[in-house]
Order: C-alpha cells, then sequence, then structure tokens
C-alpha cells in the first residue's frame, strides 16, 4: 500500500507582519521583570527569560550552565514572575476600529493583565495568541502586565487534580535531577530535564510582542502548497489568506510568480470574524524542482501575493513531491517504509535535532547556520525535529529549504502518556492548527510525526500499566494523536504523510489500532534501536529496519568545551561533575565498557592528560560504533536476508548538544565536531564503500546513492606504510540508488596470500575508483581484530612541522597511527578530515577557522592524539 501524495511544497517567508492599513507597535525591548515577593526587581529584555534576564543583569553572579548551577539555580523556576511594560498609543492609531495584543509565544502558563483588566490567560509555549483589547487603550501609560506562574507548580497541580487515573511518568528517572509531571504542561518537554540535558523549566515572554490596530481587516497567516497534477504533468499554487476581519469589505487579491510568467488576480469579499480565503494559481511553465541535498538543486522561486486592501507579500515558492511508500516487498512480509521524492526513492541520511539551548532566546541564527552547515558538509540530506524540544524558528526552516535538507517534523509530545482533559485537548488543537500553517510552505518539511516512542511506551509497557486499564490509555492515544492532531493535520494540509509516532509500524500499527503489538518490528516503519553493553562491532546484532531513525552511543564533550563550566578539580572522569553532568544510568560506565571491548584504557599517569584520553577514547568507541551501524543500514538498502531489509533512511541519535555534557552527539555544544562528525562525512559519502567480515569471508560493498550506474570498483588492501598486498575486484558497475557487493574474499585465504600477515598485524584498506583511476568513495578500513590486541602497533610520533597560512597542518609519523585525532581547543573551526588512520609517513590536514586566527594561535593550541598514545 502506498500513500500517493502527489503534490507540491511552496515556501513561505518569516513572520507574517500586517501591511496596510494595520498599525502595529512593537512591544519588544525593556520590561520590568519581578518576582513574587518582590524581592528581585530587574529591566529585562522582551523576548527573553528569567534566567537570561538575570544573568545578564548580574543578579545571577555565574551562567547557570557553569558546574552545579542547575541545582543552585532551581529556586528561579520555583517562583512565579512579574513582566511589566508600559506604553503609548497616538490617538490616530487608538481611533481606528479595532486593537489587538499579539503575543508570539509566552513560556508558558500567564495572566495577561492590560491597564488593570485581565485581558486574557496562556497555558502553550507553543501557540502565539491574539487579544482583543478595543476600547481598553489610553494614550499614554498603557500598563501591560504578564504574570507568569512556575511551569513546575502549574504541571503539578494539575496532575494532582487528574485523580481518575495516572498519567506517567510522574517524575524523571533521579540522575536526570529534573522536575515532574512534565507532561501536564505544553512546554518543552526537555526542558524538566533529559538524558542529554539539564532542568531549567524556563519562564518568559520568549517571542515578540506587539499591538496591532486596525480599521477593516488583518492578514493572521498567509500558506502556499504547490500541488501536482500527475494526469496533466503540470503544476498549480493553492494560496491561503486567513483574515481577522472588522469589517465586511471587498477587495482583489493578485498573485504572481515573475519567474514562471505566472500570475492571476481574484476578487475577494469578507464578512466580519475569521475568515480563511484560498486561491489557485496555474503555471503556465514548466518548473525546476527542488531536491534534496545531493540529489540535485534546490530551486526557489518568488511568489507574490497582494491584497489591495492590505498590501504585498513576497515567499519563496519551490516544487517537489513527497510520498511515504508502504507497499509490498517481494520475498518479504511487512511493508516497505521510504520516501520518494519527485517520484525517486531517496535514502536519508541525517540525524536528529534537538533544543540549541535551555534558553531559546539566547539561541542566534549564526548558531543554527552552524549546525545546518556541519549537518550538510557531513553528507546529510535529512533531520528529525524531535519531539521533546520545540518547534524550531522560521529561520531554521528557510535554511534547511536552502541547504536542501529535508525536515521530519514531529509535533512536541515524548516518551510519556498525556492527559486528555478538554482544555487541553483544546491548546494542543490550537497549538498543531497554527504549526501546520507556518510550517507547511517549507518544501524541507517532507513528514509530520506524532510524538517520539509514546506508541512503544503503551506497547511495551514503559509504566507498568496493568492490563485491564490498558485500553483507557490507548483510548486517550488514539483520541490525543489520531482524532485530533492527525485529524487536524488532514484537514490543513493534504501536501505530505502524516505518521502518528516514531517508532510505529505506520499502516500496519493503523490496521492494530494504532498502538502495534511491537512498534519496533523491523519489517513495517521505523525502528529506535539501542545497545549499549553488547559489542558494537557485531554488526548482526542490528535490527535489519526499513528506517532507522534512532540509534548511537554516547561520547564525552572535549575538555575545551567543558571547561567554559567547569574547573580544574572537576577534570577527571569520576568527579562529581563527571556524575552531575552524566543524565543517562551508568551512561559514563556503559562508555568505558564498550570502549574496552576493542581498546585499551587511557593510563596515563598525568591525570588532566588521563582525562583528555579517556574523552578521546569515548569519542573513538562513538565513532566507530555509529559507523559500523550505519554502514551496516546503508548496505541493507538493496538486501532483503531472512525476510528483513531494504532500509532506506538512518537518523542516528543526536546531532547536536543542548548544554556542555555528555552525550549521543556529533557537534558539541558550540559547533565544535566530535570524532562521528568527521566520519559521518565518510560514511555519508554518497559513494560509500563499506566492510564487513561475515562467517570467516571479507565482504566489501558499494553503496551508491546516485540515479545512474557507477562503473569499475578497485580495492586496496593490506597496508602498512606500504602495502603488504593490493587486490583489485573484478566487479566493475555498482547499482545506481543500491548496495552491490564488489568484493568477495575468505580471510584466512587473503592472510596466507598477503606476506606475513595475521588478524593481529595488519588492516584493510579499500575505496572504489573509476575506470580513470580516480577515487570515487572515501578511503576506507576494516580492522581484522580489536584494536587492543594489535601486533606491531606502536608509538608514532607524530609531530606538526609548522603551520602555514590557510591552516594546512603538515603532521610525520614514525610509524603508522589510528584514530589520529587533531583539536585546537577554542579555535572555531573544523579541520577536512579527522580522527583518521594514518598511513603514510608525510600528512597534511586542513583547519578552517570559523573567525579570523593565526598558524601562531593554531601551533599553540594544537593537540595530536592517536590511540597509541593513550596507553
Ligand atoms: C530516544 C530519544 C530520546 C533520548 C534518546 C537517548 O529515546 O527519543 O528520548 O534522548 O533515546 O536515550
Amino acid at each position: 500500500m502506498c500513500h500517493h501524495l502527489l503534490t507540491l511544497i511552496a515556501l513561505a517567508s518569516e513572520a507574517k507582519r500586517p501591511s496596510l492599513g494595520v498599525d502595529v507597535i512593537s512591544l519588544n525591548g525593556k520590561w520590568q521583570l519581578m518576582n513574587s515577593n518582590s524581592s528581585v526587581s530587574v529591566s529585562a529584555e522582551v523576548p527573553g527569560c528569567v534566567h537570561t534576564t538575570l544573568q545578564r543583569q548580574g543578579f545571577i553572579s555565574q551562567d547557570p550552565y557553569y558546574r552545579f548551577n542547575d541545582l543552585a539555580y532551581r529556586w528561579i523556576s520555583l517562583d512565579n514572575w512579574t513582566y511589566t511594560t508600559s506604553f503609548s498609543v497616538p490617538s490616530h492609531v487608538r481611533g481606528k476600529g479595532k486593537a489587538v495584543l499579539v503575543f508570539e509565544g509566552v513560556d508558558t502558563v500567564s495572566t495577561i493583565s492590560l491597564n488593570g483588566l485581565t485581558i486574557g490567560k496562556t497555558d502553550n509555549m507553543f501557540r502565539r495568541y491574539d487579544f482583543d483589547v478595543t476600547g481598553l487603550l489610553k494614550d499614554e501609560e498603557n500598563v501591560l502586565q504578564v504574570w507568569i506562574m512556575s511551569a513546575v507548580t502549574y504541571a503539578s497541580q494539575r496532575s494532582h487534580a487528574h485523580t481518575e487515573y495516572r498519567v506517567p511518568p510522574d517524575c524523571p528517572p533521579p540522575v536526570q535531577k529534573g522536575e515532574c509531571h512534565v507532561n501536564f504542561i505544553r512546554k518543552a518537554q526537555s526542558s524538566f530535564s533529559w538524558d542529554w540535558g539539564p532542568s531549567f523549566p524556563t519562564l518568559g515572554i520568549w517571542k515578540g510582542v506587539r499591538l496591532e490596530v486596525f480599521n477593516t481587516s488583518r492578514v493572521l497567516s498567509y500558506t502556499t502548497s504547490p500541488k501536482y497534477d500527475s494526469e496533466h504533468s503540470s503544476w498549480t499554487v493553492e494560496v491561503e489568506l486567513f483574515f481577522d476581519v472588522f469589517v465586511a469589505s471587498k477587495g482583489l487579491v493578485h498573485l504572481s510568480i515573475p519567474l514562471l510568467q505566472s500570475e492571476a488576480e481574484f476578487q475577494l469579499s469578507l464578512t466580519p470574524g475569521q475568515s480563511e480565503k484560498s486561491f489557485v494559481l496555474q503555471l503556465n511553465q514548466s518548473v525546476s524542482l527542488w531536491w534534496p541535498f545531493g540529489h540535485g538543486e534546490q530551486f526557489l522561486y518568488y511568489l507574490t501575493i497582494d491584497v489591495s486592501l492590505e498590501g504585498g507579500e513576497t515567499f519563496n515558492v519551490a516544487f517537489r513531491t513527497v510520498e511515504l511508500v508502504q507497499e509490498p516487498i517481494p520475498s518479504s512480509p511487512g511493508l516497505s517504509f521510504y520516501f520518494r521524492i519527485n517520484g525517486k526513492p531517496i535514502f536519508l541520511k541525517g540525524s536528529n535535532w534537538i533544543p540549541v539551548h535551555a534558553f531559546q532566546d539566547q539561541v542566534t541564527t549564526d548558531m543554527i547556520t552552524i549546525l545546518l552547515r556541519s549537518a550538510q558538509k557531513a553528507n546529510m540530506n535529512a533531520l528529525r525535529v524531535w519531539g521533546g524540544g520545540v518547534y524550531e524558528q522560521d529561520i531554521f526552516y528557510s535554511l534547511c529549504d536552502m541547504y536542501g535538507i529535508m525536515i521530519w517534523q514531529d509535533f512536541m509530545f515524548a516518551c510519556a502518556l498525556y492527559p486528555t482533559e478538554k482544555d487541553f485537548i483544546q491548546t494542543v488543537r490550537e497549538e498543531v492548527t497554527q504549526q501546520v500553517r507556518r510550517l507547511k510552505s517549507h518544501p524541507s518539511v517532507v513528514i509530520w510525526s506524532g510524538n517520539n516512542e509514546n506508541e512503544a511506551a503503551i506497547a511495551t509497557d514503559w509504566f507498568n500499566i496493568p492490563v485491564t486499564v490498558r485500553p483507557l490509555y490507548v483510548k486517550d492515544y488514539v483520541h490525543l494523536y489520531v482524532e485530533n492532531i492527525r485529524d487536524i493535520v488532514l484537514q490543513e494540509d493534504s501536501t505530505r504523510p502524516f505518521l502518528v509516532s516514531s517508532p510505529t509500524n505506520g499502516v500496519e500499527s493503523e490496521k492494530e489500532g494504532w498502538v502495534a503489538k511491537d512498534p519496533y518490528d523491523p519489517h513495517y516503519g521505523d525502528t529506535h534501536f539501542y545497545s549499549y553493553y553488547k559489542d558494537c562491532w557485531d554488526w548482526t546484532a542490528f535490527p535489519r529496519t526499513r528506517f532507522a531513525s534512532e540509534y548511537g552511543f554516547q561520547s564525552w564533550p572535549s575538555l575545551s568545551t567543558l571547561s567554559k563550566v567547569s574547573v580544574s578539580s572537576d577534570w577527571d572522569f569520576s568527579s562529581n561533575f563527571s556524575a552531575h553532568r552524566q543524565h543517562h544510568e551508568d551512561g559514563n560506565q556503559q562508555m568505558l565498557k564498550q570502549a574496552e571491548l576493542h581498546y585499551i584504557l587511557p593510563n596515563s599517569t598525568d591525570p588532566l592528560q588521563k582525562y583528555r584520553d579517556t574523552i578521546y577514547i569515548t569519542q573513538v568507541m562513538q565513532a566507530q560504533c555509529v559507523k559500523i551501524q550505519t554502514e551496516f543500514y546503508r548496505r541493507s538498502r538493496s538486501d532483503i536476508v531472512e525476510g528483513k531489509g531494504h532500509t532506506m533512511g538512518t537518523l542516528y541519535w543526536q546531532l547536536n548538544d543542548i548544554w556542555q555534557g555528555p552525550s549521543w552527539s556529533s557537534v558539541e555544544f558550540g559547533g565544535k565536531w566530535k570524532m562521528l562528525h568527521y566520519w559521518a562525512t565518510d560514511f555519508y559519502a554518497p559513494i560509500l564503500s563499506a566492510g564487513v567480515e561475515d562467517k570467516g569471508d571479507l565482504l566489501i560493498y558499494g553503496v551508491s546513492d546516485s540515479h545512474s550506474e557507477t562503473h569499475n570498483v578497485k580495492l586496496h588492501s593490506w597496508s602498512s606504510f606500504n602495502a603488504v598486498c593490493s587486490l583489485e575486484s573484478n566487479v566493475t558497475t555498482i547499482k545506481a540508488g543500491g548496495s552491490t557487493l564488489v568484493f568477495q574474499y575468505s580471510i584466512s585465504a587473503l592472510l596466507t596470500q598477503c606476506g606475513n600477515c595475521t588478524r593481529r598485524s595488519c588492516i584493510v584498506t579499500f575505496h572504489l575508483s573509476s575506470p580513470e583511476g580516480q577515487m570515487i568513495s572515501p578511503h576506507n578500513h576494516i580492522f581484522l581484530s580489536s584494536p587492543r590486541y594489535a601486533e606491531g602497533l606502536q608509538k608514532p610520533n607524530i609531530t606538526d612541522t609548522g603551520i602555514v597560512q590557510n591552516f594546512f597542518v603538515t603532521l610525520h609519523c614514525s610509524f603508522p597511527a589510528v584514530y589520529v585525532w587533531l583539536d585546537v581547543d577554542n579555535i572555531p573551526g573544523h579541520f577536512d578530515v579527522n580522527g583518521f588512520l594514518m598511513l603514510s609517513k608525510k600528512s597534511t590536514v586542513i583547519f578552517g577557522a570559523w573567525r579570523p586566527t593565526t598558524a601562531e594561535e593554531i601551533t599553540s593550541n594544537l593537540h595530536i592524539t592517536s590511540l597509541r598514545d593513550v596507553y
């Protein structure tokens, strides 16, 4: 079975501003902030939050991220806070018919008053609120107050008021040092702590505030949805306009895409109240399509919408179709699960996105850009905006549109059951409607998904719910995600697929009443898979899934990142700090245990060196484990083994960090790349050569994302400085958009043929090359035994012989070296390669700096480590 969603998506520009005929007074800027007993009174920036304000005003002397401050500053979130401002409204503005106060985002539970009168309340940080204040304004000194209740107190009260049955979990595991009942409040679920992040239940006015005054009408939002008519092979763009109308009026709407020489004019007739109008622009020309990164260009066209009563707006529009294909696969039970973009099957390569900061007001466009560029540089074409964080800001989606990064967009529900009281459902309905209208015009968004792991939570009984009452929870689940969220999304957006959960069995889950018996079934939908203690080199233990939307391993971030929030006495793996920052039960042990399976753990007698080396070994382990697992999934794209396979997506957990602590991320807080991120560049390369050992044979696969065939495969193997021997495969074609076994050889035969090699003394390297001898895949290698047992691996004595402008770093070593790692501490930027295998005496890497720096600065900060240097 397959969802036919042959539609085209348009991309809207940033926050919609009311125009002609609407007077707008911005209320952003300086406000006053006070706590409940008035002992704190400071001036505050809006948009902003209480924590940021107290830090900037010097009321708290330290960075909330510093050492143990998440606990020390807990009081901030337990207090209630009031924001106050006053403003004037010129009388010619005040004289207009209708006045509305618009809050783009309040975090979270507030009562808002104007000139002493309550004008409204908020309970959902993901919604915009518009309050009618007609007749309540004065010329001068209008006092606007936002009283914000502690989110922790509110969540606790709501949970206690829910007496009929439990809505678990009550509290996060103690190791997270977090707050309870976050599922009762529509707020970033990770703000009460997560297994990679601190508890900072923020309070604030996190988005803009403004007054809008008008006589006739104002536009609340615009959406643009290109749609493809496959019968006529033509495109249309549907434009929706949402109005707030005060006085009935008539006018014209003019739509045009100049580059496509397409335009049209429509009559507009508005009656008082909220009003939705939609218009369809027929295109006269063929269009250039929008493609995911690595598959073509990202064409964006300008679309102008002119409303005679209101003025004009210009949007980006992009043309692409998306289908989620779930149909039978020959010789495999279950259904496929893959994305077809513009009619072509596309393998999704990427990772999962979490909030960039606990204090969202501190997230800058630069921070988002660095992360998205880093994703693209690592050859990612997809990210999943995970459901425990926030719907990202407009600029995030606009950049994804530009970079060709496909977005799997979760709704913000994660790892919990949720209440279904009327007011909760009502606020969620409004949230979902607004978010779909805000984001649906972006071509980068390719799928909506209802929640993170909540189907699995019920199906596999995370919360010990007695079987007899389970139907009640299933009913609530279906009510929230199917009868409400899904229902709204289907109504609002017919241009992309909707999934109820992740992981899920997709249409099979639907058949089983939306909660499948086993949502992790590899024959259907997507899976999440984590296993920390089992040997990650054993690829046979991974589920051969249709789509791997989460999997990963933790590592620690670099010392330069940690040193911003710690002191030297913390720099020990068994310090209180190391335990405090670790929010995942046994996380630190798991990392070392996994590393120890293949590496000798650092044993320097210098404690600081040992700490640095331990961080290094956790990053080596993480990079190696995720590489093995990802390569397994990529080469499974064509395979069906015992009915399983046809994997068409890998999104490892997780791309970014919310603070400086251990986590599954490949990019540290601040943007520094971990070893994993450098490796992702290779294991996500468009053409990959991947090696595995299977039943005593060495198998090498060529995996290609390309839509046309690739020729000629060559193999290099067995290297010391000089390869002991080198072999070439006679397979000359790699399947387009597939995985091809290009080389198979018995390992014992290979060892006998290749001089004096043993599993412990040699390593196999390989790559793919074109008929002309040009490399078409990155170099890759496979160990035939754990490096901890490697024989002949010596201290390589790596030195750099000076760094020249443009930051070429030339390295020399006296012996081959593995996992060669260059770290320049706090100098922002990244190397072209890192964490590499150095099989030549000399090798040059390039450092690309993100700010002006000098060769001297780099030299004095450069640390070089390889595996043999840590023991
Ligand atoms: C999955 C995610 C997150 C979590 C991660 C690592 O469950 O959805 O909730 O952070 O695993 O444990």
